[in-house]
């Protein structure tokens, strides 16, 4: 896979060249370039904002450099020599990380991984002369994605989030793939609470059942942590797992699930 993100602030990246993620880029599994929006900006001042039309507070980010960046990372792409694993190119994916996308997901989130290419195109200030998204629908799969109800400054703390939570999807990224399968939100519901030894520490105690050896029951012992944690925590979560599953929220208390998939 590869992954480019376009910003004013390409520094933001360096912490994913670390860990699992470092990794996988070292194994050639994932390719990852940052473009510098102001590098397109060819005016004598490299200006990349201007006011919004119709007046308004703060500055709007003026479209000819994106168009300009874009397309010049998806020609780069187009000419480089595919990376281990990959066939064919396909439309690259253009996610606009913003407050006002579609709430991104462990669904999204492996959808994606998917995928051959990733451009991020991280906007600042209130955000892309909305004419880019249009103008980018013909070569590019645009995808405006969100990272939850709370505004942030830019969209590049929101794309590192969602680069990790895809790449760790990637198969060969993370080293075991049954913790894949075990994790919150894989499912539909959170996780079950995790215990290591001692037994007993600082008075407390890791609860029976999971030093019992009974594999069937440590399981449903976990399917009914799982259950409980998400209907208080979670309820939006449990109701629609609960629904998805029996077609009611009470019926999951009777499932008598086996706890794995
Ligand atoms: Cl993706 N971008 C920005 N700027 N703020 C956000 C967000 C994204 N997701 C939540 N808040």
């Amino acid at each position: 896979m590869r992954i480019d993100a376009v910003t004013l602030f390409p520094d933001y990246f360096e912490p994913l060249r670390l860990s699992l993620i470092g990794k996988a880029m070292e194994q050639d599994l994932l390719r990852f370039e940052t473009t510098f929006l102001r590098d397109f900006a060819w005016d004598k001042h490299h200006r990349v904002d201007d006011t919004p039309v119709g007046g308004g507070a703060g500055m709007v980010m003026k479209p000819e450099p994106w168009a300009q960046a874009l397309d010049h990372v998806r020609r780069r792409h187009s000419a480089a020599e595919p990376a281990s694993g990959e066939s064919r190119p396909t439309r690259p994916v253009l996610i606009l990380p913003t407050p006002a996308g579609e709430v991104f997901t462990q669904r999204h989130a492996a959808d994606l991984a998917a995928a051959d290419h990733l451009i991020f195109a991280c906007g600042r200030y209130e955000g892309i002369d909305h004419r880019v998204f249009d103008w980018a629908e013909d070569d590019f799969d645009v995808r405006p994605l969100s990272i939850g109800d709370y505004v942030l400054n830019g969209g590049e703390v929101a794309a590192i989030a969602m680069i990790e939570a895809i790449t760790r999807l990637i198969p060969g990224v993370v080293g075991n793939p049954d913790s894949l399968v075990e994790e919150s939100h894989a499912s539909g519901l959170l996780e079950y609470p995790v215990y290591t030894k001692p037994a007993t520490w600082r008075g407390r105690e890791v609860p029976a059942t999971l030093l019992s050896g009974d594999h069937a029951r440590i399981a449903q012992w976990r399917q009914d942590q799982s259950l409980q944690r998400t209907r208080r925590v979670r309820p939006d979560l449990y109701a629609r797992y609960t629904q998805s599953r029996h077609g009611g929220p009470d019926a999951a208390d009777e499932s008598g699930s086996t706890g794995h998939a």
